[in-house]
């Protein structure tokens, strides 16, 4: 067996290991952050379960940190008192980002985690089956539910030789995405092998784990070995370490191999991270913000580099450089050993342990600016700038970049080299136990408002085309973040103005004029995000089923959950026979349902039929009928 079939026969709940099928698997750990979180909570709340199943369940707060009115530290409290009470632990704000705090000290090799935030598949890098899900599937996990998927094809991306150049773990994943684009790893798990993984700590593993999310991959793992072992005992929990390797003749489904010493320094272009290319092909660009930080590269060894780069020098006149370590453990490290001293003479703005510009919670930057950031995703408009160019790189490329204010390649430059500590310094002080705040009660402040109701499946479903869209939408543009729209997450009705905004500023008051109606695009619709209000939005619209070429995972399960139909053309030219404002009716949804695996659409406007799949598990069909998740839960 390879890694990734270990992993999940010892989860088994249900299913078996034969890609394509629907599997059930027992989830050992949670974690949510606070921008999915108050949204999470309430459906775990509406279940009625008193204390959480799972071995270990962690409420992180680090999307919504800056509170420029009263919502966010609303919505934090209600976090805090309501994961409290139902026996999970609270990463308090200042604590660091979710990822980044549960690799240094929650993660644990051969264990499954999921987490309502499409990056959690970054423990991999230790080992884990972690993937990223809707808040509502993670609601249910912690409810002791296992989650379903389909049986994923697994990948052997095989690593050959090692860095130079300085070239870095984040070239890596580039480069993957280079070769298999932003939908290359739907319904897939990447699994790491070869020589070259033995040359990469485990930071850099969780880097190339954690971009496998723009893959649209379900996870990506790597072995466990002895270099886990090493981390694991810096952070002090060496006797969480388990050997995790591939059977010898372990088969995949499918073969990339990705030779390291021949990688050099590789940038995503706007406004996708598999716009990839070489560094010095984009020497030229002169750049207006530098970012350095988020989840996919805000580890010690990130910092140390960049200070080492930065060390008895100034950032260019024209840049601004903004640096937000990864946690309070990195934070923390930093500041000892005078590291941080050398980021602050160079003249960076240094923010807090927190996602910060990465999901526009401030630092937009100017119009028409070029920002060259370390994070993961270089979306339209998701800087909070729309006339911004947003391009993607390693640290080291961000270093020097900040240094001569123009795209420069850091392979140039010396080889730049840190070691990381024997230990790290470990204080929790910021992790709540529940155990010491047993008698918690929920705060609910004015800015949460309860979840949309869904609507049971019926015959006749009729409305009118409210947007065609093209192919690669993002939950980005189905429900925009950045600091303005972020402290309303947990208020639907306020957010249902801001529906596809970036793709048709008219589309919100469309849908409520029309009652409703539906949502037609292209390929891998809702990649990106596993923001669930990118469903839950439509449903308060009335939207009732997308038509898409195809969908992203995360999405798609998301819609199901809600009771809308993510429905798919068989022959993607069938979009064409669509336009904007026509009449679409669905007959009988409920018996093509129960029938098979297609729903039949009907264009009145044009008189075309369109034959659409719907491939549905049984227990999904029953999901689907009785209108999401949890009414399928309440009418059991
Ligand atoms: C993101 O990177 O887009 C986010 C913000 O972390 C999201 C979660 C969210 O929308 O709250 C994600 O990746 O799932
Ligand atoms: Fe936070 Fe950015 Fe990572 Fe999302 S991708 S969890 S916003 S740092």
């Amino acid at each position: 067996m390879n890694i990734t079939e270990k992993i999940i026969a010892a989860h088994l709940v249900c299913g078996e290991l034969k890609a394509g099928s629907e599997i059930g698997l027992r989830i050992d750990q949670t974690l949510t952050q606070d921008s999915t979180g108050t949204m999470a909570y309430l459906q775990f709340e509406s279940m009625g379960v008193p204390k959480v199943k799972t071995e270990l369940s962690v409420a992180y707060i680090d999307h919504n940190t800056l509170q420029s009115g009263f919502e966010n530290a609303d919505d934090h409290a209600y976090i805090q008192s309501v994961a409290l009470k139902h026996g999970i632990r609270v990463s308090k704000p200042g604590n660091g980002i979710c990822h980044q705090v549960h690799l240094e000290r929650f993660s644990r090799p051969g264990k499954t985690l999921i987490g309502s935030d499409s990056h959690t598949p970054t423990c991999g890098g230790m080992g884990m089956l972690a993937i990223g899900a809707g808040g509502l599937d993670v609601a249910l996990a912690m409810g002791g539910a296992p989650l379903y998927l389909s049986m994923p094809r697994v990948v052997k991306v095989e690593l050959k030789g090692k860095l130079t150049h300085n070239a870095a773990a984040k070239d890596v994943i580039l480069e993957v995405l280079r070769l298999l684009s932003v939908k290359g790893g739907v319904g897939k798990v990447m699994e790491y092998a070869g020589e070259g993984v033995r040359t990469l700590s485990v930071p850099e593993r969780a880097t190339i784990a954690n971009m496998g999310a723009e893959l649209g991959a379900t996870a990506s793992v790597f072995p466990s070995d002895e270099t886990t072992r090493a981390f694991l005992k810096a952070q002090g929990r060496e006797e969480d370490f388990v050997p995790l390797a591939a059977d010898a003749d372990a088969c995949y489904d499918e073969c990339v191999t990705v030779d390291l010493s021949a990688l050099r320094p590789l940038a995503a272009c706007p406004h996708s991270p598999d716009a990839v290319k070489p560094v010095k092909a984009l020497a030229d660009v002169r750049v207006d913000q530098v970012c350095i930080g988020s989840c996919t590269n805000s580890s010690l060894a990130d910092m140390l580099k960049v200070a080492a780069i930065l060390k008895g020098k100034t950032i260019a006149p024209h840049v601004s450089l903004t640096v937000s370590p990864g946690s309070r453990q990195v934070l923390t490290m930093l500041s000892r050993c005078g590291a941080l001293a050398d980021i602050i003479g160079a003249g960076a703005r240094v923010l807090e342990c927190a996602c910060g510009p990465c999901i526009g919670m401030g630092q937009s930057p100017k119009t028409n600016a070029v920002s060259v950031r370390t994070f993961n995703r270089n979306f339209y408009a998701r800087s909070g700038t729309a006339s911004a160019d947003v391009y993607l790189v390693s640290p080291e490329t961000a270093a020097y970049t900040a240094l001569y204010g123009k795209l420069t390649d850091p392979a140039d430059f010396p080889q730049v080299t840190v070691s990381l500590p024997q230990t790290f310094e470990v204080n929790d002080n910021l992790i709540l136990r529940p155990e010491d705040h047993a008698d918690t009660e929920v705060v609910r402040g004015p800015n949460i408002k309860p979840f949309p109701k869904t609507q049971k499946l019926t015959k006749n479903i009729t409305g009118k085309v409210l947007i065609v869209c093209e192919d690669n939408i993002t939950t980005d543009h189905i429900m925009p973040s950045n600091s303005k729209l972020l402290p309303y997450r947990s208020n639907i009705p306020y957010l249902a103005d801001y529906c596809l905004q970036p793709v048709d500023p008219a589309f919100s008051a469309r849908a409520k004029e029309n009652g409703g109606g539906f949502i037609v695009a292209g390929q891998n619709y809702g990649q990106g995000s596993s923001r669930e209000h990118a469903a839950l939005v439509p449903l308060y619209l009335g939207i009732r089923a997308v038509l898409a070429v195809s969908f992203a995972r995360i999405h798609k399960s998301n819609l199901i959950n809600n009771g809308i139909l993510p429905l798919e053309f068989i022959d993607p030219q069938d979009k064409n026979k669509i336009r904007e404002g026509d009449e679409l009716i669905i007959a009988d949804a409920p018996s093509d349902i129960e029938k098979g695996d297609t729903v039949i659409v009907t264009n009145k406007t044009t008189g075309d039929t369109i034959v659409t799949r719907l491939v549905l598990s049984e227990r999904l069909k029953k999901v689907m009928q009785a209108g999401g998740v949890l009414a399928a839960g309440k009418s059991e």
